[in-house]
């Protein structure tokens, strides 16, 4: 069914794609270059279902079937993957200190994971690469909800398939409500409250979704189509004064610098991990993979405006052999009603917490990437890079020595940005983060204080959320462990 299927990267394989990388080598037209072909705002965005799982008083538990499946992007059916519906999934709503238990039944005739990206969880329940979900078989993770209110997301994450899982529809939203967050914010989900997943893809001439691989020194894949919620040429109809958007970019490796095309201001409320301390007035907020963006939008009656990305500022110096998009182009038109519902002015504060200073830490870590792997090595399933002691507050320097951009995502925590190159982080890094861009040559700051309990048998997992650089080995281990126990190597599930 997926001819197009890539081939599962071996180490040679792997070897031999860094060495292109590295040589900056030309080869065939490389469609990463193609630039995004407008679509007019014809389409109803579509809402994914809202599931708040099943249960009351004790644990909710959420029924997840990834399965195959068809869905039309516009260009009749094609195949596609899913979480319960036959492209993405249900957008999982749950309530700060609940107890979750997620079902997660793969129904694909190969193994994935799901991944709760940002969430705190234990490293056993996380659905990284090491918690892989057999065809058939059923995997139930129960953690206790310690996030505050945000936007998290999950996905695919078995290694090698990673893009091409996620590519395929294996994605959707976490929404964490906490009684903590103030009243005032639009909550009424697919009303006010609205969730816009960000992705790019690429047809044939048959309308089949393609996923190829990408060309040498690629940021990879890279789609001449840019879609919302799976809808091409998406349109909102606003009903309140106040919208809020809940930005993702669940792309492979395209990066979105999102304005309104009247260059009107919007409100920034939350970053990857929760509320910032009060609203910050923007016009464009730049996402690369994996990054959210809590945003609300202020309209008039009968107004129209077009969310639209801008050419991204990839920063540092871009390599002449990167290739990556760039390009002006519609995303979303928001078409406010003739009658509006009125909202409240917006909370002057959203959070209270504080800020970590750099001396609150008691290690520094160094992370470099070079040659699209970090500190020299390709990741190895059952190599533990960094131990980390439970509870421990830390500093990581990441460090981006490619012509080309990369991001890293820290499983189990979510971290403060302290600087980037020097200079204290801009409004839209200063609140929490889990994945931050990486420009070429730059050095970000990032702290965190790690998970309470601890596990020397399950690692966690940091990365570039550049999908293909994640498959091909852009990614290393750290487990957190309490004093007294000793660290695991873990098997290598991959090992065949
Ligand atoms: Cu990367």
């Amino acid at each position: 069914m997926r001819q197009d299927r890539a081939p599962r990267r071996g180490p040679a394989a792997l070897i031999a794609a860094l060495a292109l990388a590295l040589a900056g080598a030309g080869g065939c037209a490389n469609p990463a270059t193609s630039p995004v072909t407008e679509a007019p705002p014809t389409r109803p965005l579509a809402i994914p279902a809202l599931e708040e799982g099943t249960g009351a008083g004790g644990t909710r538990a959420f029924d997840l079937v990834v399965d195959e499946g068809t869905h039309d992007f516009g260009r009749g059916t094609t195949a596609t993957m899913g979480v319960n519906a036959g492209y993405l999934g249900p957008t999982l709503r749950m309530r700060t200190g609940q107890d979750v238990r997620m079902d997660v039944t793969n129904r694909l005739d190969e193994r994935t994971t799901l991944h709760w990206h940002g969430m705190a969880v234990p490293a056993r329940m996380d659905g990284g690469p090491h918690q892989l979900v057999a065809p058939g078989a059923t995997w139930s993770p129960t953690w206790q909800v310690r996030n505050p209110a945000g936007t998290l997301w999950y996905h695919a994450h078995p290694h090698g398939d990673t893009a091409e899982h996620v590519y395929r529809g294996v994605a959707g939203m976490i929404i964490v409500e906490d009684q903590a967050a103030p009243a005032g914010l639009p909550d009424e989900y697919g009303v006010d409250d609205i969730p816009v997943i960000v992705q790019d893809k690429r047809f044939d001439d048959d309308g089949q979704l393609v996923f190829d691989q990408p060309g040498p020194s690629s940021t990879g894949f890279l789609g001449d189509t840019v879609m919302v919620n799976g809808t091409v040429g998406p349109y909102l109809d606003v009903r309140a004064t106040r919208t809020r958007l809940r930005l993702l970019n669940a792309s492979t490796a395209r990066v979105y610098r999102l304005a309104l095309a009247d260059g009107r201001a919007f409100d920034l409320v939350g970053t990857d991990g929760g509320l910032l301390p009060a609203p910050v007035r923007l016009t464009a907020i730049q996402l690369s993979p994996g990054e959210r963006a809590d945003i609300v939008v202020t309209m008039a009656p009968g107004e129209r405006v077009m969310l639209r990305n801008t050419s991204p500022e990839f920063g540092g110096r871009v390599g002449p052999n990167s290739r990556f998009g760039t390009g002006d182009y519609d995303v979303l038109e928001l078409r406010a009603a003739q009658q509006l519902r009125p909202a409240p002015p917006l909370p002057t504060t959203l959070a209270t917490w504080q800020r970590l200073p750099a001396s609150a830490a008691t290690t520094t870590r160094d992370f470099t990437i070079h040659a699209q792997i970090i500190n020299r090595k390709p990741v190895d399933m059952g190599r533990i890079d960094e131990v980390v002691p439970a509870g421990a507050t830390e500093v990581w320097v990441l460090r981006n020595r490619d012509p080309q951009p990369h991001n890293f995502h820290v499983h189990a925590v979510q971290f403060q940005v302290l600087d980037v190159d020097g200079a204290p982080p801009p409004p839209e890094l200063a609140g929490w983060k889990d994945t931050v861009y990486l420009a070429p040559g730059s050095e970000v700051r990032i702290i965190a204080t790690f998970p309470p309990d601890g596990d020397p048998t399950w690692p966690f997992m940091y990365h570039c959320h550049l999908l293909w650089h994640e498959d091909s080995g852009l990614m290393g281990q750290f487990v957190v462990v309490e004093p007294g126990q000793t660290v695991v190597p873990p098997p290598d599930p991959y090992d065949h």
